[in-house]
């Protein structure tokens, strides 16, 4: 069929209605509710390269790649071969295994902050146990996290600024008891003054400073010079482990992440998404002498049913394999930056106000003049104006996230001929965001 122009889609309405009758909102993770934009979620029926395929049998090009996992591309054949081999040897052992070995030795090689690694399932259990770690080793309870910043949902991290002056956490879910939040510090992204203030208020209490060093989860904002740099002199002086949360960045701005790109290296790491290649996987790691603080050596607890489970483990090696190969970097980085440079000068022809941001091949388009370099920044984003531009997208075939405050991301299997179409309807979803619809 057709690519997604005025496209049906009764298929995804019917399976919407059906999946809401089994599944909580319909959805099992709720940003893919498409609650952001309005309308129904597309019900994907398969996906190849950089195409996805909906129930109802519209091709779009797809930037948003799983929220990242798929650098190389969806259904990648060396991925698929490695995993119906590794299928026929058992999926789950539950039992140490070589192809954990394999995967925790790529990522202890390429990423230089790490000397040790535990693999689990989810980004989310790698930030929750990096935090466990971090207070067992410090012997601290308090963490600094960033407005804006998101790191999976455990309890402790569903936080927003406290009222007033307060920089106590309050709790940004229901479920999540204040005595949890209390123990989360916030300050503003790329605001190193306030991280010092609190450092002030708190002596020897913070454990930990937790960041995405390429803010991921607010649209994409990169780290402001020094920023990353003064985190890691306070924690130094104050004896706070740093941690990186490069679960977006792992492996996708770069083979060593953003603490490559930058020359920052903190004291443990959180990974996840393109290390599994598609399939559940997430890993922190760091400093030997941290790490072994967790059990069964040390005395902090963290376990896991399907951790290093077989396949996971062979998705994630196959896919780091492709991405260690020469000029891989290379080749994102210049499809990415035509992407955007193109699109950055069709976006000047028309009225709409923009911002664009991108590392790698991680990128955004922000509606607003900008600059934006934190949350309140980007939060005066024009999201009636993004609802416009994703739908007029969706209507040509391109598939974004649904949301003004997520990433875009580019494949390795993105064409020349997936870049010519997508920046050829762009001029339509410039216009669609600009008109004020009376
Ligand atoms: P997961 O538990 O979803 O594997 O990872 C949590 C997480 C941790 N840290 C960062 C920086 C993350 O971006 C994430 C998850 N990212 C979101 C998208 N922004 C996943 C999509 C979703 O929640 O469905």
């Amino acid at each position: 069929m057709k690519a997604g122009v005025k496209s049906q889609r009764g298929e995804s309405e019917r399976l919407f209605r059906d999946a809401q009758r089994y599944i909580a909102g319909g959805v099992n993770s709720p940003v893919r509710a498409f609650r952001a934009v309005g309308g129904t979620p597309l019900f994907i029926q398969r996906a190849q390269g950089s195409h996805l395929w909906d129930a109802d049998g519209n091709e779009y090009i797809d930037y948003v790649a799983s929220w990242g996992p798929l650098i190389l591309g969806h259904a990648h054949p060396g991925i698929v071969k490695a995993l119906q081999e590794a299928a026929e040897q058992g999926t789950s052992y539950g039992a140490p295994h070589a192809r954990e070995i394999e995967l925790a030795a790529i990522i202890v090689e390429a990423v230089p902050s790490v000397e040790l690694v535990r693999l689990v399932n989810s980004g989310t259990e790698a930030v929750m146990s990096a935090i466990r770690l971090a207070r067992g080793y410090t012997k601290r309870a308090k963490v600094v996290k960033f407005e804006g910043c998101y790191h999976g949902h455990a309890d402790g991290l569903l936080v927003k600024a406290g009222s007033g002056a307060t920089t106590f956490g309050q709790p940004d879910s229901l479920g999540v008891p204040d005595d949890y939040a209390r123990n989360t510090l916030l300050a503003p992204f790329n605001n190193l003054e306030a991280v010092l203030a609190l450092v002030k208020a708190y002596p020897q209490q913070i454990a930990c400073i937790i960041v995405e060093p390429i803010a991921g989860n607010m649209g994409v904002i990169p780290p402001l010079a020094g920023f990353l740099e003064g985190l890691r002199k306070v924690c130094d002086r104050e004896g706070i482990c740093l941690i990186f949360d490069e679960v977006i960045t792992g492996f996708r701005v770069g083979w060593s992440g953003a603490q490559g790109l930058y020359g920052v290296l903190p004291d443990l790491t959180c990974l996840g998404k393109i290390i599994g290649g598609g399939l559940p996987v997430g890993a922190f790691g760091g400093k030997r002498e941290i790490m072994a603080e967790l059990a069964p050596v040390g005395g902090v607890y963290q376990a896991g049913t399907l951790a290093g489970n077989p396949l996971a483990m062979t998705a994630g090696i196959e896919t780091l394999k492709v991405l260690k190969e020469k000029g891989v970097y290379k080749r994102l980085e210049e499809k990415a930056s035509y992407l955007c440079t193109e699109a950055e000068k069709i976006a000047r022809l028309t009225r709409t106000p923009t911002f664009f941001v991108r590392v790698g091949s991680l990128f955004c388009t922000f509606f607003t003049p900008g600059p934006v370099i934190d949350y309140a920044t980007a939060k005066q984003s024009d999201t009636e104006a993004f609802r416009r531009y994703f739908w007029s997208l969706l209507s040509e075939g391109i598939y974004i996230a649904p949301s003004q405050f997520e990433a875009g991301f580019l494949s390795l299997a993105h064409s020349d001929a997936d870049i010519e179409k997508t920046l050829t309807a762009l001029p339509a979803a410039f216009e669609a965001a600009s008109s004020v619809t009376t």
